[in-house]
């Protein structure tokens, strides 16, 4: 799939030029198994959160489609942009809500049991059904554009150095 491959109705900054109220929010949690539905094999594979962090989301954000950073494994390693789908994906007609992020980064391996981090910063659109395959990914192609673009600006760059990935607890 071509990255040319994007939907040109759609705006590539998205939300206010400063973060705006619940933004931004903090999840942490671990990488769980998903449905194995070979999002992989489609050039777009997400780690699903577990439900300790689902909840944290839960309780703040519509469902939807979301931006920010995220970091996998130890605090201190790089935080890369990422792109996270809350709720039920009504193109596979899913009976239980999931967040599940795409991290804008090619890893080696993968990383399933391990830490991940995340700040969301912002929201992109709501979930959608779709007439084809074809048309969730070239969304979801946009989604990750989208993503690039809103994160350069200033406010947003900075979420990459706050402390939930670097300190401690
Ligand atoms: P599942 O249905 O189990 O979530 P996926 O096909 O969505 O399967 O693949 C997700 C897994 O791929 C993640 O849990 C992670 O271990 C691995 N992975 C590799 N690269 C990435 C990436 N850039 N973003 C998210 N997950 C990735
Ligand atoms: N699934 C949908 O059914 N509708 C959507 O609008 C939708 N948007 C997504 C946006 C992003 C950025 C990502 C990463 C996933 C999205 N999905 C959506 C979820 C997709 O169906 C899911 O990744 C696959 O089911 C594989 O688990
Ligand atoms: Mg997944």
């Amino acid at each position: 799939m071509s990255k040319c491959n994007i939907n040109p109705d759609r705006p590539l900054i998205v939300g206010p030029e400063n973060l705006e109220k619940p933004f931004p929010i903090a999840v942490s949690g671990t990488v769980v198994k998903g449905f194995g539905r070979g999002s992989r094999e489609l050039g777009i594979p997400t780690a699903n959160l577990s439900d300790d962090a689902l909840e944290e989301m839960f309780n703040e954000c519509d469902t939807g489609v979301y931006y920010g950073w995220s970091q996998v494994g130890s605090k201190g390693t790089t935080v890369y942009p990422m792109v996270m789908s809350l709720g039920w994906n009504p193109y596979y007609k899913n009976e239980k809500k999931s967040a599940e992020v795409h991290i804008l980064h090619e890893f080696a391996e993968d990383f399933y049991g391990e830490a991940i981090r995340v700040i969301v910063a912002g929201y992109i659109r709501p979930e959608q059904n779709y007439p084809s395959l074809d048309d969730l990914i070239r969304d979801i192609k946009t989604d990750i554009e989208v993503a690039k673009s809103s994160l350069q600006r200033k406010a947003y760059n900075e979420l990459s150095n706050d402390a939930l990935f670097t300190e401690s607890q």
